[in-house]
């Protein structure tokens, strides 16, 4: 079966090339490569939750106001989470690490916060905006991990009482030093940095993107459309990330 890219094989065999004659790389993922598991993203048609912008309520602001509300978006969330599973592009960057790259040459970079990329078995893994699946206090910042089970209303700190809060970086939060540091690392040591399913809209996320084509790597991009990171890629991969990164590995692999 020949999977359809919608400039030929091209650009497939210019990625692989690309990563062939690479010793690093680094990869950052967005929404986009969950979409296939049935995970909704942020910007696309169906980007509101009940009527809500993300910006509406993933901000301490909003959780101050009315943590209620935005406790049931993340209750909801990871209910919702508790049916999906991996798509093949999550197993296709899990071979990409443990079967094409050496284990300290790959990176792994996620915006995302419901945990596929974990649950898929990827190791060197660095989680951006934190995960749903974790809490932390608001007063005593203990860090819990809690998984999808269904929480409180408005759930408390066993030690302290405080109000928990998702582990999770808000808009108009700062993301973890140490997290950030090692993202900013792997993107300037890279030779190739691959963007797969990001509208790269989101800073300082996005911004790893221009710092990896400043410092001179190729930068490889996997999207169903155009995003903020189209005009500075050095080759656009135009379909889902369930098929092309598949079809990228045998690619690798047969050549190997
Ligand atoms: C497929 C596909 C398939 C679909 N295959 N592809 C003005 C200019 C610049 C910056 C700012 C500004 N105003 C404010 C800011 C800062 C702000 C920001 O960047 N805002 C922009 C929106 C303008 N950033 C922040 O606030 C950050 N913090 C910060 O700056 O702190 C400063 C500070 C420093 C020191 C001390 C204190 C403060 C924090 C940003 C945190 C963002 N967090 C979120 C919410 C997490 C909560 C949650 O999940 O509940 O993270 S926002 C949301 O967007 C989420 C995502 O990780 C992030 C990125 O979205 P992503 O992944 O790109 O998804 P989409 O939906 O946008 O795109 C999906 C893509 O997939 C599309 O391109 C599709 O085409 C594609 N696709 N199916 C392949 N099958
Ligand atoms: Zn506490």
């Amino acid at each position: 079966m020949h999977e359809r890219f919608d400039d030929g094989e091209r650009p497939l065999e210019q990625a692989a090339m690309f990563l062939r004659n690479a010793r690093r790389l680094a990869v950052l993922t967005g929404a986009g490569i969950s979409a296939e598991s049935g995970v909704p993203t942020f910007r696309g048609a169906d980007g509101l939750w009940e009527g809500h912008r993300i910006e509406e309520v993933a901000t301490p602001e909003a959780f101050q106001h009315n943590p209620k509300l935005v406790w049931r978006f993340y209750n909801q969330r990871r209910t919702n989470l508790k049916k999906v599973a991996p798509n093949p592009g999550h197993l296709a960057l899990v071979e990409l690490e443990t079967a094409i790259f050496q284990p300290d040459d790959f990176t792994l970079i996620t915006q995302n916060v419901d945990g596929l990329h974990r649950e898929a078995g990827s190791r060197r893994l660095l989680e951006l905006h934190g995960n749903i699946r974790r809490v932390r206090c608001t007063q005593c910042h203990d860090r819990l991990e809690v998984g999808l089970e269904q929480l409180a209303e408005l759930p408390s700190c066993s030690k302290c009482r405080g109000l928990l809060r998702p582990d999770i970086v808000w808009f108009h939060e700062a993301l973890p030093d140490d997290v950030w540091e090692e993202a900013a690392l792997a993107t300037a040591m890279c030779d190739v940095f691959m963007v797969v399913g990001t509208s790269a809209v989101v800073y300082p996320a996005a911004g790893l993107i221009h710092a990896a084509k400043r410092a001179g790597s190729k930068v490889i991009e996997i999207n169903i459309a155009r995003s903020d990171a189209t005009d500075i890629a050095d080759v656009c991969l135009l379909g889902p990330s369930g098929a092309i990164l598949p079809a990228l590995v045998r690619r690798l692999r047969e050549a190997a």
